[in-house]
């Protein structure tokens, strides 16, 4: 039996804020911290997620192999910075269901809700939907029925359950690049059927703030503050050079998760720095999870879909800086 995982702050992997920045997030130094060769069969390594575990990490990394297959793979670490990960994808036994059936796997997320590790991502049925599985211990791994229709990304679930219920965000989506996207919360007394969708945030109009007008995704598990539930996520506009990914913050109410309180309207971190702008996909920052003791907080976020990267901040300035830079639509 496993016990929720508890981030001591001797280990929680950490840079302090470089002289003169006045950013709310600073890059790691040691950034990328996962090559795109880390294990032999990977053409690039990116859109990973982490958690706590066993006194140090586990996580499960989207690793797309030399011919381009997508899919996810379990990795470990003492430090949160530097990881090994299996080098063969994870196997999947039924879970609340036979129907396992999964073309490709890509962009996890985890969360530990109540007495075991879930897992999110984008499974390959049909075209993109979401898939969820669950874990106690990285070893052996289960999977459910896939929560939505195809086509849909970013399912991201709440750490904990609202009036009984489960709860994730998610984003609708088409067969393809999805020029278009808001993300919908979705609720289940089961992690198996799902319903009561609601929109919770839009895309916003161009002239109010343009790197989050064409579509927005979920990203980091949401985590509780004084102020509400926070979380990061990526807002995407069209160039005349493709799509350029940032990373925003949103604060929903901490008892009804459906309600925005405070939305960043400048984004939090955009492609900037090499490794964000030059990859297999150029200007891509794409968060997928947060630790934090309370206090600070460590983003994973896949850079130009190539490589794994870390970024920092202190959970009150961050607060502080979306409450301050809002956009409510
Ligand atoms: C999205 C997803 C992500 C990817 C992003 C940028 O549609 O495929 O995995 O990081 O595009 O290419």
């Amino acid at each position: 039996m496993t016990s929720e995982p508890k981030l001591s702050p001797e280990i929680m992997p950490w840079e302090e804020k470089p002289a003169g920045c006045t950013a709310p997030l600073w890059r790691f130094s040691q950034n990328p911290i996962i090559d795109r060769y880390h294990i032999p069969s990977s053409n690039s390594i990116f859109n990973s997620a982490v958690v706590p575990f066993n006194g140090g990490y586990a996580g499960v990394f989207r690793c797309d192999n030399k011919a381009v297959q997508m899919n996810i793979f379990a990795g470990f670490s003492k430090d949160g910075v530097h990881w090994d990960i299996e080098h063969e994808p994870i196997k999947f036994k039924p879970g609340n269901t036979d129907m396992i059936d999964s073309d490709y796997k890509y962009d996890p997320r985890v969360t530990w809700i109540d007495d075991r590790y879930w897992i999110t991502w984008c499974n390959g049925y049909n075209g993109p939907t979401i898939g969820i599985g669950y874990t106690f211990d990285f070893k052996e791994f289960f999977q459910c029925e896939n929560a939505f229709l195809p086509f849909n990304r970013n399912g991201v679930l709440f750490p904990q359950k609202f009036d009984g219920k489960y709860a994730m965000l998610s984003r609708p989506s088409d067969n393809g690049h999805t020029p278009f996207g808001d993300i919908f919360i979705s609720f289940s007394p089961d992690m198996k059927f799902w319903g009561e969708h609601r929109c919770v945030m839009k895309v916003t109009p161009f002239e109010e703030s343009a790197w989050q007008c064409l579509k927005i995704g979920a990203g980091s598990v949401p985590f509780l503050t004084d102020e509400g539930w926070l979380m990061f996520y990526h807002g995407v506009i069209r160039t005349c050079n493709g799509y350029r990914y940032s990373l925003g913050a949103v604060i929903l109410d901490k008892d009804n998760p459906t309600k925005v309180l405070y939305r960043s309207r400048d984004y939090l971190l955009a492609p900037a720095a090499p490794y964000e702008l030059v990859g297999d996909v150029p200007n891509v920052v794409f968060p997928c999870a947060a630790l934090t003791d309370g206090k600070r907080v460590a983003i994973y976020y896949g850079a130009a879909d190539t490589t794994v990267c870390m970024a920092f901040g202190y959970v009150n300035e961050i607060i502080d800086f979306v409450k301050a830079n809002s956009y409510i639509g």
